[in-house]
């Protein structure tokens, strides 16, 4: 039997490592776990921003240079939206707005988010399994100096500018893993956490009810991918929050905040090691091209190989 995968992923980042993952072993085994607490309803469509990066990435359609969105996109839908006074701070391409549209349309006739996502992945022959968290609506908000915000209007409308206070994932509690999500983290031989922003990319993963205890009964090893490089967060917006939130910048930092889940930590090379002791592997965890991404997936399924079954 080969061995089966699980990555907890968000966007951009977490597609690099899937990615990667996908060029080491075979595709089939790996199962991409979604933040969905990014989606949002916008102009009356469903978007779901982490879901479709991944979908864009893993069928080489992605626009690499900014890592979200389709490459060779137009814009002909934006440009008569605007024309007509509509809000365009959110940037909906032609091709793209084809799944917002889509997967809208089969949400309102009941389907859910986990077919609509499977079907398009199959379509685009995608040979790993995308997985959102859940069917169920959840929605990352933020209390921020300007008050509350929605993340979209946080991120992207506002470009990350307003101080956080508070994180919260709206609806969580009552959401409940979808279909395939608990089987494959039971089934894994190994659960990774991909290095994407880990209080609002996998907070809200891991927020799901049943999420955490699967993964603390998992028989396979959880092996977290920092997201910590030369002292700094990767991403400008996580090292922003991070500060803001007042949490030091290191993987002592990773290491607590996963604490009770992890069995392993990949860092920079050049990264001090947190100091409880969890076992780390020692990378050039930057992910610029296939090369990197690949490299950094094998150093956590080699870390997970070495640290064994629970
Ligand atoms: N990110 C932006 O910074 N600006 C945008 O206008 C924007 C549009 C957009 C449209 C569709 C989509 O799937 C993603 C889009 N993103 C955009 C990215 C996205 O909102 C964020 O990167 C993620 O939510 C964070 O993981």
């Amino acid at each position: 039997m080969t061995a089966k995968v699980v990555v907890l992923t968000g966007g951009v980042g977490g597609a690099k490592l899937v990615l990667g993952l996908a060029g080491v072993m075979a595709p089939a085994d790996i199962t991409a776990i979604v933040n969905t607490g990014d989606d949002f309803r916008h102009l009356g469509l469903h978007i779901s921003p982490d879901i479709d990066t991944l979908l864009y990435t893993l069928s080489d359609k992605a626009n690499k240079a900014q890592g979200w969105g389709r490459e060779g996109e137009s814009w002909a839908f934006l440009d008569a939206l605007r024309s007509l006074g509509g809000e365009d701070w959110f940037l909906l391409g032609d091709g793209d707005m084809a799944l917002h549209v889509l997967r809208s349309h089969r949400l309102a006739q009941g389907d859910r988010l986990s077919a609509i996502t499977a079907d398009f992945a199959k379509a685009w022959g995608i040979g790993l399994t995308v997985l959102p968290m859940s069917d169920d609506p959840v929605a990352t908000c933020l209390d921020t100096d300007v008050g509350m915000l929605e993340f979209q209007r946080y991120f992207v409308e506002r470009r990350c500018v307003p101080a956080v206070s508070r994180i919260r994932f709206e609806g969580s509690e009552a959401a409940v893993p979808a279909p395939g999500v608990l089987d494959a983290i039971g089934e894994a031989e190994a659960i990774l956490i991909a290095p994407s922003n880990p209080y609002l990319s996998v907070d809200p993963v891991l927020a799901v009810p049943g999420m955490r205890e699967a993964l603390r009964d998992a028989r396979a090893p959880v092996i977290a991918v920092s997201p910590i490089i030369g002292g700094k967060a990767v991403k400008g917006p996580t090292a922003k929050l991070m500060a803001e939130l007042g949490i030091t910048p290191d993987n002592d930092a990773i290491a607590a905040h996963y604490a009770g889940l992890l069995d392993g930590l990949v860092i920079d090379e050049g990264d001090a090691a947190p100091g409880n002791g969890i076992p780390v592997a020692r990378t050039d965890t930057l992910m610029t091209t296939i090369t990197d991404r690949r490299r950094v997936a094998q150093a956590a399924l080699d870390l997970a190989r070495a640290i064994g079954r629970r």
